[in-house]
């Protein structure tokens, strides 16, 4: 593969600001390993996957810091270009100064995600690949962790390349009618050609549908806590939590504000949010203040947690009509006092914020909702970005418009606009777009005119 990008010797930080026992400075580039040679008095010379132990030192022969330099021969690194990494110790000054000799003995300073961007280009990862390193540095939860390492060995990656190269044969069929007209076009190709481009348009739209579950795991599950005063909402975020983050009191009205913390629910980051209780009147403009906030949480939470006292007979469930989450879950609290018979059938949890019973019911259920997964916190194969849903529905147009043309037996040249699009849309997803090879390396194998 070509070096697209070895031009100049860039170097950074990679761990972060601020004191540590060591910190890593990296170096990549045609120029990295001669620029390390230039400040590193070591025992014995840079060799490739080896850690040498020596000095670095300054231009007047003042020692630095003692460092392990490990090195790297291009392609075999992670951007691909040549790579040195100096451990030095983690002092923020110390590791200054390393960064500043380094940059002095003709490296330059590297922009944000220039390594990657770098790795990238040199065809070491794809895009979504790229992505997945910041996913996977941001994970919060042990289900996001998953599914960003899955994207970072490519699986996402993958998938589109299989359908890519699908799509890339119904199109070398179509341009075939249009640059040999003269040939006969066989009835049941066009029927086959269709089967084809729907069952790709069928993979882009499941990769599609799983763009919920991504926005889900990287930026957490928005549960809000509501029901009537005093039914217990505070108590099930304090024990969700498991300590006393809210006031708990049996005087109605007590929570005016929401409160908002996160938690790791099996394996999903879950934004736990209580609110002030809804009542139908109050003459208190403070609680009426706080209901009206109540209703703005409903209308942006992913998942609704209903609190009721189910001692008591049911009064009346939430209203709020279309602005209520889809995915709730009915808790039927104060269990520990008995549930009253009018609650029968209404399929909700029987739990007790006093007692902790039914607590990991409502976890399970929770994950259930979320992972659509029981128990084991859920199998995301993949789940993708908002910007990639954005490329895959483009894609997916141009396809349900190409299986149309195909279907009406329209003029090859409109599928093939579209069918262009479609291709060009999903090589964004990767950042490869090198459909004009493909179709080469297929004419190629299709002795089309003999
Ligand atoms: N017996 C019993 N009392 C509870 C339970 N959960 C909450 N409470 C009591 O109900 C009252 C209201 O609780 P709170 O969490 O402040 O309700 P909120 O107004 O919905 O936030 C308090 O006196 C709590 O101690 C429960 O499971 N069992
Ligand atoms: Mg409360």
């Amino acid at each position: 593969m070509a070096m697209a990008y070895e031009k100049d010797t860039i170097a950074a930080v990679a761990t972060p600001a601020g004191t540590g026992a060591v910190a890593l400075v990296r170096l990549s580039g045609a120029g990295s390993w001669g620029v390390a040679e230039a400040v590193f008095r070591g025992k014995g010379r840079l060799a490739a996957r080896r850690v040498v132990y020596g000095n670095l030192v300054d231009e007047e022969g003042r020692i630095i810091d003692d460092v392990l330099v490990t090195a790297f021969r291009g392609p075999g690194s992670y951007t691909g270009e040549d790579t040195v990494e100096i451990a030095c110790h983690g002092g923020m000054l110390v590791t200054r100064r390393v960064l500043e000799l380094v940059l002095r003995n003709g490296a330059r300073a590297a922009e944000a995600g220039e390594f990657t961007r770098r790795a990238f280009l040199n065809g070491k990862l794809d895009l979504t690949q790229a992505e997945a390193v910041m996913d996977v540095i941001g994970a919060q939860s042990d289900l996001a962790l998953r599914a960003a390492h899955r994207q970072l060995e490519g699986r996402l990656g993958n998938v589109l390349v299989g359908l890519r190269d699908e799509l890339v044969e119904v199109l070398a069929h179509v341009e075939a009618w249009i640059d040999f007209p003269e040939e006969d076009i066989d009835p049941d190709t066009g029927v086959v050609l269709r089967e084809k481009t729907v069952r790709v348009a069928e993979g882009v739209e499941r990769l599609m549908a799983t763009a919920e579950q991504g926005r889900l795991l990287r930026e957490g599950v928005r549960t809000v806590i509501a029901g009537a005063p005093n039914a217990g909402k505070s108590s099930l975020l304090n024990r969700m939590l498991g300590f006393e983050r809210a006031l708990v009191s049996e005087q109605a009205g007590t929570t005016r504000d929401s409160i908002e913390e996160t938690i790791n629910l099996g394996g999903i980051p879950v934004r736990l949010v209580d609110t002030a209780g809804l009542r139908s009147e109050t003459a208190d403009p403070l609680e009426a203040a706080g209901m009206a906030r109540t209703r703005r949480e409903l209308g942006t939470a992913d998942l609704l947690l209903e609190v009721v006292d189910a001692s008591q007979p049911p009064a009346g469930e939430l209203e709020g009509g279309e602005s209520l989450p889809v995915r709730r879950l009915l808790l039927l609290n104060k269990a520990d006092l008995g549930v009253d018979s009018g609650w029968e059938g209404r399929g909700g949890l029987r739990v007790s914020c006093r007692t902790g019973e039914g607590m990991d019911e409502v976890v399970k259920a929770v994950v259930e909702l979320i992972a659509g997964v029981p128990g084991e916190g859920g199998d995301v194969d993949a789940a993708v970005n908002a910007r990639h849903a954005g490329c895959l529905r483009r894609a997916a147009a141009a396809l349900r418009a190409a299986e149309g043309q195909l279907a009406a037996e329209a003029a090859p040249e409109f599928t093939a606009l579209d069918l262009r699009e479609a291709l060009e849309a999903m090589g964004e997803v990767t950042g490869r777009t090198d459909v004009e090879d493909l179709l080469g390396v297929i004419f190629a194998r299709f002795c089309i005119g003999k």
